[in-house]
């Protein structure tokens, strides 16, 4: 049925697989485009496509780009310092930790990595990292190899190219989602080496009560239940355990909390993971899936909307009840613009700072 990819990057052959990944497929192949690559020193690159309508595969030709990234890369968990979009003067070799880590760091060489999802910020970067010398520094760079430096992590000598020990630096300026580059720096010779890194967020907890805009009541835990798929409500204020919340940030996920009861020590969740207008919002054991996570969406100073993630539906007082008691469910987001008179979504969270 013809070629599906052209003899192309310095290789006379190219072992293709296709795997298909979040609704779309891609096409992995090996060239040998690299600086001293041929037929058989090969790299692995891979190139998205679309099936033809018949069901056939187009022909797939070669780029340097690849293929554009399939989500973005959560700093605030371990990533390992081989995820590299792009790098200079770096290889890989076995880890004694297991895995790889990234090796022959000489000053100068670097190490991109693609659509980094800082969110609200990062306050500080931690790495593992080893040196059978006397270590070097880690620069912390956006968009660039000169781009703004966010933080410096200086690496000492450990006794061993695997002997390995964690390092930390604060952290300034990272907000947002950059291209990361791990610049690496130091006197002559080899540096260190590095088998992950890490970044910890800045969002900050706190705690707080919640107080529906429309009625100036507080949102509630109906008398302090402590049972899972109790339906909250709002209830007169009253300045309750029961009526506090401890917000727990999200790590990676900007503006976004788990809300805590304070009495019960549940999470605020929508029942069922439901992407329904009407679903209960109740309180269940904290498990850390969307359906207990709320962006806070910003209407003003103290006030927000608090949007589950699952479904990007509001948490919302039913029927614009006035009325003490009344459930609370989750809505359809009011837009920007309905805000300024409808407020049964709105909440007012004065521990927020
Ligand atoms: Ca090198
Ligand atoms: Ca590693």
């Amino acid at each position: 049925r013809g070629t599906v990819m052209p003899a192309q990057g310095s290789s006379f052959t190219n072992h293709p697989g296709i795997v298909d990944f979040k609704g779309n497929s891609y096409f992995f192949y090996h060239n040998g485009a690299l600086p001293g690559g041929g037929g058989f020193t090969r790299s692995v690159a891979v190139e998205k496509f679309s099936y033809n309508a018949d069901g056939t595969i187009p022909t797939i030709t070669m780029t340097t780009a690849g293929a554009p990234q399939a989500g973005t890369l959560d700093p605030y968990v371990r990533q390992e310092a081989e995820t590299i979009a792009w790098g200079s003067g770096i290889e890989t070799e076995s880890s004694s930790e297991g895995g790889m880590n990234v090796s022959w760091i000489e000053d100068g060489d670097y190490i991109k990595v693609k659509g980094v999802a800082f969110g609200t910020g990062a306050s500080s970067f931690t790495a593992r990292v080893a040196s059978g010398t006397s270590g070097g520094r880690v620069e912390l760079h956006l968009d660039s190899t000169t781009g703004p430096t966010v933080g410096t992590c200086t690496v000492s000598g450990t006794g061993g190219w695997q002997t390995w020990s964690t390092v930390s630096c604060p952290v300034t300026g990272a907000t947002g989602t950059h291209d990361l580059y791990l610049r690496f720096a130091g006197g002559s010779g080899y540096l260190f080496n590095m088998n992950w890194w890490q970044f910890t967020t800045n969002q900050p907890a706190f705690s707080s009560t919640a107080v529906a805009q429309h009625s100036g009541y507080c949102l509630d835990d109906p008398n302090q239940s402590t049972a899972d798929g109790t339906q909250y409500r709002q209830y007169t204020c009253g300045g309750g355990e029961e009526q506090r919340f401890d917000f727990h940030p999200v790590l990676g996920v900007a503006d976004t909390y788990t809300l805590v009861n304070r009495y019960s020590g549940k999470c605020l969740d929508v029942r069922g993971v439901s992407t329904d207008d009407g679903a209960a919002v109740h309180q269940w054991t904290c498990h850390g899936g969307t359906n207990q996570q709320f962006t806070l969406r910003q209407v003003a100073a103290n006030d927000y909307q608090l949007v589950a993630v699952h479904s990007g539906k509001c948490v919302d007082v039913s029927g614009i009840s006035t009325a003490v008691g009344a459930l609370v469910h989750q809505w359809t987001c009011d837009s920007a613009s309905a805000l300024a008179t409808k407020k049964n979504q709105v909440w007012r969270l004065t521990g927020k700072s």
